[in-house]
Parts: C-alpha cells; sequence; structure tokens
C-alpha cells in the first residue's frame, strides 16, 4: 500500500511536469511576445483655420478622420472685415481626452493627438474679453482611427519608429535585416535596428520544446516508475512464495497429525 502511495505520488508529479512542459511548448507554438510600449510622435497636418467676422466662425471643416497618434493643428483667424484683433478675444478649446475626460486649452492655435480609436469632440469658443454676452462656438467632431491607412500596422507604432505611416507597410523590412516591419512589431522588436537572423532555437523552438517533454518522460520512466514498479512486483512475488510457503507447512503439520497412532 506504502509503495502504491508512492508511486501515485511519483507518476502525479510526472503529469504536472508534463503539464507544465506542455504549457511553455503551446506558449513557444503560439509565439506569445510582450507588447511594445507605443508612445506619439508628433506630425503635424495642415491647419483648419476658423474666420470670424465678429466672433462668428466660418470654416468648411468641422469634422475630421484622423490616425491615431497624428498629431493636429487646428486654429482661429480674424478675417478682414473682422472688427477685432486677437488679443480682444478669450479663445478656449474644450477637449475630450483619450481618456473621456474634458480639458481646456486656451489660445488661439490648439495642437493636439490622439493616440486610441475613438469619437471625439472639441468645442471651440470665442468670447469678446469685455463683453462676454458677445460669444459663438462651433464642435469640431474627430474620428480617430487605429490604422487608417489598412496596412495592418497600428499607425501609432509606424509613427514611433518611421515619424509616418507612409514608409511601411505590413511587408516592407525598413533595416534590411530579413525580419519584415509586420514580424518586428509582432516581435516587440526595434525594427529600425538590424536584430539576428533567426537562429536554429529561433526557428525549431516547437521541436526542442517537443524533444525536452519526451527526454523529461522516458527520464522519469526509465529511472523512477519502472524501477519502482519491479521493485514491487518483486515484493509480491516474495510475499507469495512466503505464503505458498506457509500453506505447506501447515499441510504437512496436518498429515503429522493424522499419522500419529491414536491411544
Ligand atoms: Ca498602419
Ligand atoms: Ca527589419
Amino acid at each position: 500500500m506504502v509503495i502504491m502511495l508512492k508511486q501515485k505520488g511519483i507518476l502525479l508529479v510526472a503529469m504536472i511536469a508534463i503539464i507544465m512542459l506542455s504549457a511553455s511548448f503551446a506558449a513557444v507554438l503560439l509565439g506569445a511576445t510582450s507588447a511594445p510600449e507605443e508612445k506619439s510622435v508628433a506630425r503635424t497636418e495642415a491647419a483648419i483655420a476658423f474666420t470670424i467676422i465678429g466672433p462668428t466662425f466660418t470654416s468648411n471643416k468641422y469634422s475630421d478622420i484622423l490616425s491615431a497618434g497624428e498629431e493636429i493643428s487646428y486654429s482661429v483667424s480674424l478675417g478682414a472685415s473682422s472688427i477685432y484683433s486677437l488679443s480682444q478675444l478669450d479663445i478656449v478649446w474644450k477637449l475630450e481626452t483619450d481618456w473621456n475626460t474634458s480639458v481646456n486649452v486656451t489660445g488661439a492655435t490648439l495642437i493636439w493627438y490622439y493616440n486610441y480609436e475613438a469619437t471625439r469632440d472639441i468645442t471651440v469658443t470665442v468670447t469678446q474679453k469685455t463683453n462676454s454676452t458677445n460669444t459663438s462656438s462651433e464642435v469640431i467632431a474627430l474620428q480617430i482611427i487605429a490604422d487608417l491607412d489598412g496596412d495592418g500596422l497600428p499607425d501609432l507604432w509606424e509613427r514611433r519608429y518611421f515619424s509616418t505611416t507612409a514608409s511601411s507597410d505590413g511587408t516592407t523590412d525598413y533595416d534590411g535585416d530579413g525580419w519584415t516591419d509586420m514580424e518586428e512589431f509582432k516581435n516587440g522588436t526595434d525594427p529600425t535596428v538590424k536584430n539576428p537572423k533567426p537562429g536554429f532555437l529561433e526557428t525549431y523552438s516547437w521541436l526542442v520544446a517537443l524533444l525536452a517533454i519526451i527526454v523529461v518522460v522516458v527520464v522519469l520512466m526509465v529511472f523512477i516508475i519502472m524501477p519502482r514498479m519491479k521493485m514491487e512486483r518483486e515484493a509480491d512475488e516474495k510475499k507469495k512464495i512466503a505464503a505458498a510457503v506457509e500453506v505447506e507447512k501447515s499441510l504437512l503439520g496436518l498429515d503429522e497429525l493424522e499419522d500419529t497412532p491414536k491411544k
């Protein structure tokens, strides 16, 4: 019984070892990598001007589609016939940020960027400093797209390394190291710095992991489980022989009793 419990314990340990190795093997197969830290790189598109004639806007663009991480610039300008100068006006840009909180930015020009896919509104309000009732607002409706150029690479990642989304797509190899920019993104490597070509271990990591599992199982079988099983068999055989001897002895004892002449 003790031996059987020990054997079960060994089998349990072997099972856990196999499960753990299988999990790491699966991780290798799935190519688990940590996502690269992303940050924005500024890129200014053409400024959009709001014209004030009196504190009233005129504009031909109140909505915009942006690429994630793309820097935008909007400005308020005065029309030729404006009766005001910019210094006579308060200009406030009310923003919805990436985190959906509200921020006010003042000044004639707004420079901003969004990193995450969303729809966001920017409301610009112009007010005459000496007469707060003389005020006017407009809303710019923005749609931010994570991969506006549709090349499979997040635009934020492209800007981080190339400052533009135009120089790269999934098939290009910016640093010419044999890894495509798509592979570098998935691997979390810097696509502007040459990396070593994949070696045997990287190319055949699944095979190495599989062989490691087989070796562990064989070692457990040959050096631990099989000797235990042999010991158990031998112990059983000894018990059987001892029992047979006892039976034989008892039979012999009966014969002797039966052969003894009755007085
Ligand atoms: Ca892209
Ligand atoms: Ca490369």
